[in-house]
């Protein structure tokens, strides 16, 4: 490929959009030069690769296609076909699943298409099956009724929101926890760490129906075997949501009890956080549950998109190759080297460290709240998020939590000097913060002092750090 190739595709891209709505063409440019300039820590986020970008931007985003391959709702598929299968099977292949579903559009969709395939296989519902032998849009009011009556029982026990768990995992702003009857396991007070005897417990008494592992801000490996165990003990069925990690899984960092795919029931994923691909999500299980899953659409996601799926099969194929085990490994060596940058300097971190991809600073330590934290962080040119930390005083909103991540800035080609670097001019940033008070004098949770001159001096210290390792190299939009 000639060098200049990714230029000229996304100029020539920019270029017919400008003569549309020149606006747009500068946003998508803005985009690129605030992400070539930042220090992107989100532990959800990354860089898909050129390839992936350019396989979203086509005529495959004009095409209909509800259904799965062999039973789809609509003609003159067979493209589609083409992409959705070769997605699938690089998913099976790179994860050694015998199913794959990659329709999903997010991690929320592909955790409903879990949930309602899980559902459908162990609860004996009439409503149920007539609406899964029906079209979602022909389902009347009395369906929805019925069905909410019969499975509203049902319970799913999953990971605390404040240790870590997600949303989808059974929490009333989702629908999940309005479908399911929830409780939750925390993680142990004094190390912050998952206490299996203690989830073993939570399941005896509670006998969910679906036991859920996976995280969103759990600095540490779950074993997978013994939450296995613990699913098997009360007749549970195991789901791991592996969205944050599926990149680690992918490049072999999380094997034997650690790899979800050999002892969950059914595993779900984003594809764009450290698996690097574009926006969306899959959904990853044995024959016994292929064909529920496979009824994701239209049974509860809209009609898929092609475009994203052969995105997927691209940045899947990608994570296929030698180097991406390499790649996996630096991202956890980075974070590492991140967290002992922090606790060298007198941090305090969830756990005490980190074993993946991610980093949970307890920032009650520098008197802020993650509000504070976050916003003082970005006037920095550090782009992180705040987040809740185990039992956490501030709440989902303030939180007392700052959640670092090192997927997007290894992939940039830092590594663990630049992560001490890093670390330096977080810690620069929180001590030299303090909280602000607000009109009446009172203490804020989300006003912050911060001289304007240490903010604009560590913005330029961190594009001074970035310079070495350019985002895109061979785009250049002129
Ligand atoms: N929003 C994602 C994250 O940041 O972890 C999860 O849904």
């Amino acid at each position: 490929m000639p060098r200049n190739a990714e230029s000229t595709a996304f100029r020539s891209a920019l270029e017919v959009i400008r003569g549309v709505e020149p606006r747009v063409a500068d946003a998508i440019g803005a985009e690129l030069a605030d992400q070539r300039e930042s220090l992107k820590l989100i532990a959800s986020e990354n860089y898909a690769s050129p390839a992936t970008l350019l396989a979203m931007g086509n005529w495959f985003s004009d095409k209909y296609a509800e259904g799965t391959i062999g039973r789809r709702f609509y003609a003159g598929c067979q493209n589609v076909d083409t992409v959705e299968a070769l997605a699938a099977e690089h998913a099976r292949e790179l994860f050694g699943a015998s199913h794959a579903y990659v329709q999903p559009h997010s991690g929320i969709d592909a955790n409903l298409v879990a949930f309602w395939a899980i559902l459908a296989d162990r609860v004996e519902a009439p409503a149920l099956q007539r609406a899964q032998a029906r079209h979602v849009n022909d389902l009347t009011e009395a369906d929805w009724f019925a069905l909410r009556r019969e499975l509203g029982d049902q319970r799913m026990l999953g990971m605390s929101l404040d240790a870590g768990g997600h949303l989808t995992h059974g929490f009333r702003p989702n629908i999940s926890g309005k479908m399911f009857d929830q409780r939750s396991y925390g993680t142990d007070p004094a190390t912050g760490l998952v206490d299996y005897d203690r989830v073993a417990e939570a399941a005896r008494e509670f006998r969910p129906l679906v036991l859920v592992a996976g995280y969103s801000a759990y600095p540490r490996k779950i074993n997978f075997r013994i939450m296995r165990e613990i699913a098997d003990s009360v007749g549970a069925t195991f789901m791991v949501d592996m969205a944050h990690f599926a990149g680690l899984v992918a490049g072999k960092v999380f094997t034997g009890d650690f790899d979800p795919v050999p002892h969950a029931h059914i595993v779900t994923s984003t594809t764009h956080k450290s698996l690097r691909g574009p926006r969306g999500g899959l959904v990853l299980c044995g024959p016994e549950l292929a064909d529920q899953v496979d009824r994701g659409c239209p049974m509860v996601l809209g009609g898929p998109l092609p475009h994203v799926m052969a995105a997927k099969a691209v940045a899947l194929a990608e994570a296929r190759r030698p180097d991406f085990a390499g790649y996996a490994r630096q991202i956890v060596d980075n974070a590492q080297a991140l967290a002992e940058g922090l606790l060298r300097r007198g941090a305090t971190l969830v756990t005490g460290g980190t074993d993946n991809h991610l980093v949970l600073i307890d920032v009650t330590g520098y008197g802020l709240t993650g509000r504070q934290a976050e916003q003082a962080l970005l006037d920095s040119g550090i782009v992180t998020n705040r987040n809740a930390v185990p039992q956490d005083p501030n709440g989902a909103w303030y939180t007392s939590g700052i959640r670092i991540g090192t997927p997007a800035l290894t992939t940039r080609g830092l590594g663990t000097a630049e992560m001490d670097t890093t670390a330096e001019l977080i810690h620069t940033v929180l001590s030299q913060t303090s909280a602000g008070a607000g009109p009446d004098g009172a203490a804020s949770k989300a006003k912050y002092v911060l001289d304007p001159a240490l903010a604009d001096k560590v913005s330029r210290q961190a594009s001074e750090l970035l310079t070495g390792f350019p985002l895109y190299p061979d785009v250049e939009l002129g």
